[in-house]
């Protein structure tokens, strides 16, 4: 063959090889120590001078031709290669998948239950104003009640504008406090609800009985936190009016949805309490690790509350109740402390 030759069917051959190994075996034929190649290379010296002259520079830029051929053949047939090892029958990676928060998926679960036993799920304002927060409940101002809920005041525009001038004015703070008060009286003032029991007195307001409700939604509060307290906390209120809706209606209620939630083993009790919007008033508790917890507030909608929103309290009688659902998720999962479920910690949500 001469050089021609040898280069057409090298070149042929090595783009039609189709495995490392058989391109291997064509290195070795065409550029091996006993190609021919090689070989016409090895016998230039003996030929005369104006042939090798000739032949001499073709042969090496055959060589380096072919040299750079099977490189690069060498690279794609690899390339080739790895992609085929791909291993069909290791396990697939996990696909990690997000999911509703603990307290989004209780509050579902318990409008479902209650959706069940005909109640309805409306919702509120977060900020409230003084009277339906307060007042209408029958919580007047400066009553001691009121302690009972530690609350966030809303700074409004005014109070800001004020509290500057007061500074200019170099008046005590004591006078300033105690004329935010008269003003406050006069236009109810803003905060972050303490508790959904406002909502009673804006559905009494526009509907007529009979009726049972369910507000879910976010309340606020201004003290010290710990494992069954945070300063930001879910309730679950609840109201149900008609002409004789009565606490034993009310008790098999609060049953029936603890055993729905819990399970039919749930241990719980009712005990007396005071709220100024109910009478009589109790408070509902659940034995969790050795304790009883007090899960919520409830009882038979009072007078006052009927008169706030012009309801003839001789005509209608109701129920209500709040519930803490931190307090029930604390329990459901067995949590030690609520303020984990804030703490935006991916090692804790992510077990549920
Ligand atoms: C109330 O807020 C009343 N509005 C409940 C009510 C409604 C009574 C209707 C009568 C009629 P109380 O402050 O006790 O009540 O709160 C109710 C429930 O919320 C408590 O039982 C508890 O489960 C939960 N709770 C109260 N404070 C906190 C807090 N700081 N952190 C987490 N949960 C709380």
């Amino acid at each position: 063959m001469n050089l021609e030759q040898i280069k057409q069917s090298a070149f042929k051959e090595i783009e039609e090889s189709r495995d490392l190994k058989s391109l291997e075996g064509l290195r070795i034929k065409y550029l091996g120590r006993k190609s021919q190649l090689v070989e016409i290379l090895h016998s230039l010296k003996d030929v005369p001078l104006n042939q090798r002259q000739k032949i001499g520079p073709v042969a090496n830029v055959l060589k380096k031709e072919l040299d750079e051929l099977i490189k690069n053949r060498k690279a794609e047939l690899r390339e080739d290669e790895g992609s085929k090892k791909i291993d069909l029958s290791r396990p697939a990676q996990k696909i990690s998948r997000g999911h509703f928060h603990p307290l989004t998926i209780a509050e579902e679960k318990i409008c479902r239950i209650f959706l069940t036993m005909n109640f309805s799920v409306v919702e509120g304002p977060e900020i409230e104003n003084e009277f339906y927060n307060f007042d209408a409940l029958n919580i007047p101002p400066n009553h001691p009640a009121r302690d009972l809920w530690n609350t966030l005041w809303l700074k409004t525009r005014t109070d800001a504008d004020k509290t500057q001038i007061d500074a200019d004015k170099t008046r005590t703070k004591a006078d300033s406090v105690r004329e935010n008060l008269g003003r406050n009286q006069r236009q109810s003032a803003l905060l972050l609800r303490t508790h959904t029991s406002p909502m009673q007195i804006r559905y009494m307001e526009t509907h007529q009985p009979p009726f049972q409700i369910i507000v879910p939604g976010r309340v606020f509060r201004y003290e010290a936190t710990d494992a069954s307290h945070e300063i930001n906390f879910y309730q679950v209120e609840g109201l149900m009016v008609g002409s004789r809706v009565s606490l034993a209606n009310f008790k098999f209620i609060i049953e029936t949805f603890l055993k729905k939630f819990f399970g039919p083993n749930i241990k719980f009790r009712f005990r007396p309490s005071y709220f100024p919007f109910v009478e009589p008033g109790l408070e509902v508790d659940v034995w969790f690790k050795d304790k009883w917890l007090e899960v919520m507030g409830a009882g038979m909608v009072a007078r006052k509350v009927f008169d706030a929103v012009r309801y003839n309290p001789d005509q209608v009688q109701g129920f209500a109740f709040g519930l803490g659902l931190d307090r029930l998720v604390k329990i459901k999962y067995n949590l030690p402390d609520i303020r984990l479920l804030y703490s935006g910690d991916l090692r804790f949500i992510k077990q549920f």
